[in-house]
């Protein structure tokens, strides 16, 4: 029997549902999501296995051009490094919405040599999706070579065609992971995610995209897991918020990570949240390091 199998690398600027749509490949939340652009940090794995395929697909942080801090450029080159020996790329990008950024990733996207979709997302926010074929012409003049494929990563429309031309772009190979493996990431991974995917949506822009989750403890017992984690922030001003008053604020951030915690784990969870400064973390690549973000 003739297995195929490979790698795919999903691309696109900041906040056009790049994570959305690998969770909804998967069939399982892997990479956290959010309203907010540069939500995804680091590169991650979903595995998608059927009968005789196995999709390895690829989500990647946003490229963007602000690379200031060493955060920014660490996302930019986990997106790069991502594109490396793939066998297809897949740009995604949001409805029509062509601009700067977009044009910025097209062209990470055209020196590419893997095989190339062009995902159109967020079709369900057009009334009437025929406005869209003038934006599909244009697009196919700039990638001949690219399969055009708009589609609902959060409504979940048109993802079989998506597979279909995936699948047919994957060459012969053996599985690289076991069949019921569905990503690359460890638990404790997708755990501090789950606690930085709660601060994400419920903070305001000065909170987020200063924010690093560290589990200081996480022990897996027969009833219950123990976990103590860590928030890190930049300044004594975002701890002030992040804590809430009389602490509110945080203990939601636990209540609602729990609960996705426990669903991860199929156990139940006890979790403690301590909120610290750490500042200038995100310009120094040595506290990155520090903090888990591997040198690449
Ligand atoms: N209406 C609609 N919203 C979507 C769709 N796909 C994603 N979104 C929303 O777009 C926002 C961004 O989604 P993400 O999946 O976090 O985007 P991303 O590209 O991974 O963003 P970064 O990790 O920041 O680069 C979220 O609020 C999603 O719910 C879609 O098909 N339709
Ligand atoms: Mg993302």
């Amino acid at each position: 029997m003739t297995n195929h199998a490979g790698f795919v690398a999903i691309i696109g600027k900041p906040n056009v549902g790049k994570s959305t749509l690998l969770n909804s490949l998967i069939g399982q939340k892997i990479s956290i999501t959010s309203r907010k652009p540069q939500t995804t940090r680091q590169n991650i794995t979903g595995v998608r296995t059927e009968e005789k395929c196995q999709i390895l697909f690829v989500d990647t942080p946003g490229i963007h051009t602000t690379k200031s801090r060493a955060l920014n450029r660490y996302m930019n080159r986990s997106a790069r490094l991502a594109l490396k020996d793939v066998d297809v790329v897949l740009l995604v990008l949001d409805r029509d919405r062509f601009g700067k950024e977009d044009e910025y990733v097209s062209e990470v996207f055209l020196q590419n040599n893997a095989k190339k979709i062009v995902v159109v997302n967020k079709i369900d926010l057009y009334e009437d999706s025929i406005k869209l074929l003038p934006f599909l012409a244009d697009l196919q003049n700039k990638y001949p070579d690219a399969a055009l494929i708009p589609l609902s990563a959060k409504k979940e429309k048109n993802l079989d065609t998506l597979l279909k031309v995936v699948k047919n772009c994957l060459p012969i190979a053996p599985f690289y992971f076991p069949d019921d493996q569905l990503t690359d990431r460890s638990e404790r991974f997708l755990v501090s995610e789950i606690i930085r995917e709660k601060i994400m949506r419920q903070f305001g822009r000065e909170i987020p995209h200063q924010t690093v989750v560290a589990l200081e403890r996480m022990k897996i017992e027969k009833e219950i897991v123990n976990i103590d984690a860590t928030v890190f922030v930049e300044k004594n001003s975002q701890k002030r918020i992040l804590i809430g008053s009389s602490g509110d604020k945080i203990k939601r951030v636990s209540t609602d990570a729990r609960l996705d915690i426990e669903n991860l784990l199929e156990k139940k969870v006890m979790l403690r949240t301590w909120v610290k400064v750490k500042s200038g973390w995100s310009r120094d690549d040595d506290i990155l390091k520090s903090l888990g973000f591997n040198e690449i």
